[in-house]
């Protein structure tokens, strides 16, 4: 039978691609209720076929809804989910709020799917875009060759900054090709168009980003690894809306670049796009709008001690959709 279900922060880049994910998934939708700040609230989001009224989120919002996607930022995910919780929904949350909570599970659903039936809170997170995207390709191949070690360098686009970083991007670009000066750069620190930018989020312990301790204390608990060691280098990019990884995988038991791609060749979630002699590898351009992660550049890690047991390789997967979105409503599918 149909459901409730609720978004909170119908209106933002996220919210919005939900809605559109739902639609395309024909996900059993009895009604749809679109949920974000006073601000927002009157304005309408189109859903199969209809104009629906953006309501403002408050806890009485929730009522009578079975299934919360949320798509709101920590702060506001703190202080509603678990109001929606209490009246008997299930929240799927893509903000950082309750990411690594012991009692909440954290799920990308080709990874960890049984970990889903176990929200004693009535909350299930989803990852950081550049988790999903950097650890759908990498499972795999843990599981062919044992997974040591990750050291990852990504490429992420304008949208992780959600409407504001896509539209700052797009003023910057216009502006500068007008001879023009960019003046404000909110919500990056500087300047992104023709440039990149080393930070994402804030600096922690030892001169590391949020954005980059997340990949290791994510993928610890997305794949059960606690002592996963992983070096990640997290960069904003002048991308629109796909984030792109470099990573480097140590493994336990040594594996060709030809048995990678095999097993990827067979792994959800994911497309190879790695031939070389005929310059074909992943790119931004080629992974927006569309939910699987691309892998290409596999190769070995000729630096690697033994030469065998490393490989690199080269992904891109688009963030709005499979590194946020999608990824919430396939959990969702898991709840019917
Ligand atoms: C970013 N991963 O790319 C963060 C949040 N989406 O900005």
């Amino acid at each position: 039978d149909k459901l409730v279900v609720a978004i909170l922060g119908a209106t933002g880049v996220v919210g919005t691609q939900m809605i559109q994910c739902l639609e395309e998934r024909d996900f059993p939708v009895e009604r749809l209720v679109p949920l974000a700040s006073a601000r927002s609230a009157g304005k309408t989001v189109r859903f199969n076929g209809e104009d629906v009224t953006v309501l403002e989120a408050t806890p009485d919002a929730f009522d009578g809804v079975d299934i919360v996607l949320g798509a709101a930022g920590d702060a506001q995910a703190k202080e509603l989910l678990p109001e929606a919780a209490a009246r008997g929904a299930v929240c799927v949350d893509n903000s950082h709020a309750f990411r690594l909570d012991a009692d909440v599970p954290l799920v990308i659903p080709e990874i960890n799917p049984e970990d889903i039936a176990n929200h004693p809170r009535n909350i299930i997170a989803n990852p950081n875009c550049a988790t999903i995207i950097g650890l759908v390709p990498t499972w795999p191949l843990a599981q062919r060759a044992g997974l040591k070690r990750l050291i990852v360098s990504t490429y992420q686009a304008a949208s992780g900054a959600g409407m504001p970083g896509l539209r700052e991007l797009e003023r910057e670009s216009r502006v500068l090709a007008e001879g023009g000066e960019v003046g404000d750069t909110a919500p990056f620190a500087y300047q992104l168009a023709f440039n990149l930018i080393p930070q994402i989020g804030g600096f922690k312990e030892e001169a590391y980003t949020s954005e980059e301790l997340k990949m290791q204390n994510e993928g610890r608990k997305i794949m059960h690894m606690p002592e996963l060691r992983v070096n990640c280098t997290c960069v904003r990019v002048p991308v629109m809306r796909s984030h792109s990884e470099s990573i480097t995988v140590e493994f336990e038991r040594p594996i060709t670049p030809d048995e990678a791609r095999e097993v990827l060749s067979k792994a959800p979630g994911v497309k190879v796009v790695d031939d070389p002699a005929n310059l074909r590898y992943p790119m931004p351009l080629d992974t927006s709008d569309q939910d699987l992660v691309y892998v290409g550049r596999i190769r070995r890690d000729l630096s690697a001690p033994d030469g065998v047991s490393a490989l690199t390789f080269w992904c891109c997967g688009d963030q709005i959709r499979k590194g946020a979105a999608t990824n919430a409503v396939q959990i969702a599918e898991h709840l019917l």
